[in-house]
């Protein structure tokens, strides 16, 4: 005889314990509203996981106004502005200067181990490597999840279901029929490195080169994080770290031949492709999508887990609001909101993509218009100030 499912229940499920999953179950603890958090991987490889290190000040402000933003505010590095390089010669934007505003350099796992602490110690359920999760039921009053964890088939009924489970997840895969997708795919991809070296600027820089774009960032004042442009299908195998660190350089040198970079042994790499996609709408039924499962960025404007953290944000209010008066007007609007926000987000993302890459295949004439394009960004004031507020994160409106 098989085995019996083991049922259980809570108000909303969870799947995915990304930043979107993670600060949306904190959101609702801190309302009272019960959740259960599952997520397929184990809690080292998320914690792990290499990926975003900017967050805008909003972002900032939502976890300090949650109480996970003690060791973001000790350990996080605060920028006031970005340098964009071209031509050999750098460009300062001036954040602070242009709207008041700020950004801060925090890694993305940084973020998820503050969220998984706070998580467990509020004692409420979070379920690592949970396998084969599905979502059934999904337009009547109780959608539930169904998953294997250590061998015992689970369903999980819930009130509502959060699909928090990223680009490849099961949640949005599940109701695609009833979704339009919109997607562009860009000709190129990021090699990103972290290595062991003092970041060479205390500033990020963009650089737009002949040889194609690259980023410095970092983690750490011990710590760079490195970027460049490669083909999409690039083996990483062709890039022992000499190579990366010959067109760093090359990539990076100002005309005056005084720039520096500083090199120093490479600890993490990997290829990530560059691509735009949006599902409309983001909801179905009772199942919400919120982040990487909904929408998708080029990582230029470094956007994704901020787009993320308002999508929670913006889950989280319309569920507070449904569970202390049974009004379901944010629910119902919950799409509306995250996509208007999406699209700007969007466009930002797009733009700055497309201004800082090489096009393969672009004629001279786009070249130079190019170039007369980074030109007005870093020397109008009304452009360099759009550049400022939506890099340093637009208002979070409902
Ligand atoms: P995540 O982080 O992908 O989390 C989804 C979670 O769901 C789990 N999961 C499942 N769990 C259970 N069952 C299933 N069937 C499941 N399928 C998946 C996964 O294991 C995972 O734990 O999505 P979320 O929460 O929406 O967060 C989105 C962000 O991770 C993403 O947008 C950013 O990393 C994007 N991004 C950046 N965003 C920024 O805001 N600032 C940056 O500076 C920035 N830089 C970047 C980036 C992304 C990059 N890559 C790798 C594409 C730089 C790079 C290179
Ligand atoms: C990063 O530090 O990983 C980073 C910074 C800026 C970006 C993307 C990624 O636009």
């Amino acid at each position: 005889m098989a085995d019996p499912i083991k049922v259980g229940r809570t108000q909303v499920g969870i799947v995915g314990a990304g930043p979107a999953g993670l600060i949306l179950a904190h959101l609702l603890h801190l309302e009272g509203i019960d959740s259960v958090v599952l997520e397929m991987r184990t809690r080292k490889y998320i914690e792990e996981r290499v990926r975003a290190g900017v967050l805008e000040q909003g972002t900032v402000e939502l976890l300090a106004d949650m109480g996970v933003g003690d060791r973001l505010k000790r350990e996080g590095l605060v920028h006031h502005g970005v340098e964009f390089r071209f031509n050999g010669q750098g460009h300062h934007i001036d954040f602070q200067a242009l709207v008041g505003r700020s950004i801060t350099i925090y890694a993305q796992q940084e973020v998820v181990k503050d969220l998984v602490a706070a998580r467990l110690a509020s004692g409420a359920p979070i379920v690592f490597e949970a396998a084969d999760v599905t979502v059934h039921e999904l337009t009547s009053k109780s959608p539930k999840i169904r998953y294997r964890k250590d061998g015992v088939e689970h369903e999980l009924v819930c009130d509502f279901i959060a699909g928090c489970d990223g680009f490849h997840g099961v949640c949005r895969a599940s109701i695609e029929k009833s979704l339009t997708m919109y997607e562009r795919t860009y000709p190129f991809a990021w090699l990103g490195i972290l290595a062991q070296a003092p970041p060479s600027s205390h500033e990020l820089i963009y650089a737009n080169h002949e040889l194609g774009f690259a980023l410095l960032s970092m983690r750490s004042p011990e710590i760079s994080r490195l970027y460049i442009q490669c083909d999409p299908d690039e083996d990483i195998a062709n890039w022992p770290d000499a190579r990366i660190w010959e067109q760093l350089h090359l990539r990076f040198a100002t005309r005056d031949g005084k720039w520096k970079l500083t090199e120093g042994p490479v600890i993490q790499k990997n290829i990530a492709e560059m691509r735009s996609f949006v599902a409309d709408p983001m909801q179905y039924g009772r199942l919400f999508l919120a982040g990487d499962a909904a929408h998708i960025v080029p990582p230029t404007g470094a956007k994704g887990l901020n787009l993320a953290a308002t999508d929670a944000r913006v889950l989280a209010r319309a569920l507070a609001n449904f569970y202390s008066s049974g009004n379901t007007d944010l629910m119902d609007r919950y799409s509306q909101i995250c996509l208007r926000r999406c699209w700007k987000v969007q466009h930002f993302s797009w733009w700055m993509t497309s201004m800082l890459h090489r096009i393969p295949g672009e004629s001279a004439f786009d070249r130079q218009r190019q170039l007369a394009e980074l030109d007005y960004v870093t020397s109008s004031r009304a452009a360099s100030t759009a550049l400022a507020e939506h890099y340093t994160g637009l208002p979070f409106t409902i």
